[in-house]
């Protein structure tokens, strides 16, 4: 069965897992820069997605990298052009990965239903409203200080504490904007201005995110600490430690997993489930 922007946004009541699959229409991202460029390449991999199990597909236009240097909206928007309409046909759900207004209002009107932005409305003022007027999803995920130098030497007291802050405040500012708190998913942002040990304790906490009452996304997929933790250099070698990242954060309560590796994440996951159905329905043999 088709997942709806609705099941999307339940998540965190219903147990669904929802695998959000990654399509970067950029020349210069960490892992698959370039791949997707060409119009033709990038609806067939978004067929591929959605044939492999994708809940939703989430489009981005500008590399959001350790160093990566803006993408101004016109040239996000020449990048989906021709992109935009060919995934929708895909016949999931669209995400689109932007920061700014201008490109996420072409991206609804293309039938984009949910806004996925790595600023949680700080970068453009008028993408709150936007979200609000148009009833589209927002994804709200923290960032420490911006792509270009994020990695520099991002420092925490309680990343913990200070991550769950700041996403309890940016929904607060969304909800002041008008959005709609049953629009929302929260996101502590792997990867954006985070050492290993602040990617692991952020993971380690979902539960502590899932307490704002909003379902929780997180992004691991083929990152650095990944790397960090395992040997494995190449991106494209981490989609183990990405399947084991996602289902150690769905055991504490993360129920959106951006990815790039659909068929291998999906498929960790229906192993889950099967599992944890089962459970539920076996009479304890203890009392
Ligand atoms: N990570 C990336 C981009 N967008 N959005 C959310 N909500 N959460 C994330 O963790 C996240 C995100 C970075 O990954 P990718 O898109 O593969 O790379 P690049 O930014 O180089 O295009």
């Amino acid at each position: 069965m088709r997942t709806a922007l609705d099941d999307i946004l339940t998540s965190h009541r219903t147990g669904k897992s929802v695998v959000m699959g990654i399509l970067n229409v950029t020349p210069d991202s960490f892992s698959d820069g370039g791949d997707f460029l060409d119009p033709a390449d990038a609806r067939r991999h978004a067929e591929r997605m959605a044939a492999d199990g994708a809940d939703v597909i989430d489009v981005g236009a500008e590399s959001t990298r350790p160093g990566s240097d803006r993408v101004d909206a016109a040239g996000q928007i020449a990048r989906l052009r021709d992109v935009l309409p060919a995934v929708v046909a895909c016949g999931v759900p669209v995400s689109i990965d932007t920061t700014r207004s201008e490109v996420a209002a072409f991206a609804l009107d293309a039938g984009a239903q949910l806004i996925n932005d790595v600023s949680a409305g700080r970068d453009d003022p008028e993408l709150l409203a936007l979200a609000a007027e148009r009833q589209a999803g927002l994804v709200l995920m923290h960032m420490l200080a911006r792509p270009k130098d994020m990695q520099a030497d991002p420092r925490y007291d309680d990343v913990v504490g200070e991550v769950r802050a700041f996403l309890a405040e940016r929904i607060e500012a969304a909800a002041a904007a008008g959005v709609d708190r049953g629009a929302l998913i929260v996101d502590p942002g792997i990867g954006f201005g985070k050492r290993l040990e602040h990617n692991l304790a952020l993971l380690a906490s979902v539960g502590a995110l899932a307490s704002l009452g909003r379902p929780v996304l997180i992004g691991p997929s083929r990152k650095r600490f990944l790397g960090e933790l395992t040997g494995r250099a190449e991106p494209r070698q981490r989609v183990v430690g990405t399947v084991a990242a996602c289902l150690s954060a769905r055991w504490r309560g993360a129920t959106i997993f951006r990815v790039h590796d659909v068929s291998a994440v999906r498929e960790a996951l229906t192993v889950a489930e099967g599992i944890d159905a089962s459970a539920e329905k076996k009479t304890p043999m203890i009392d």
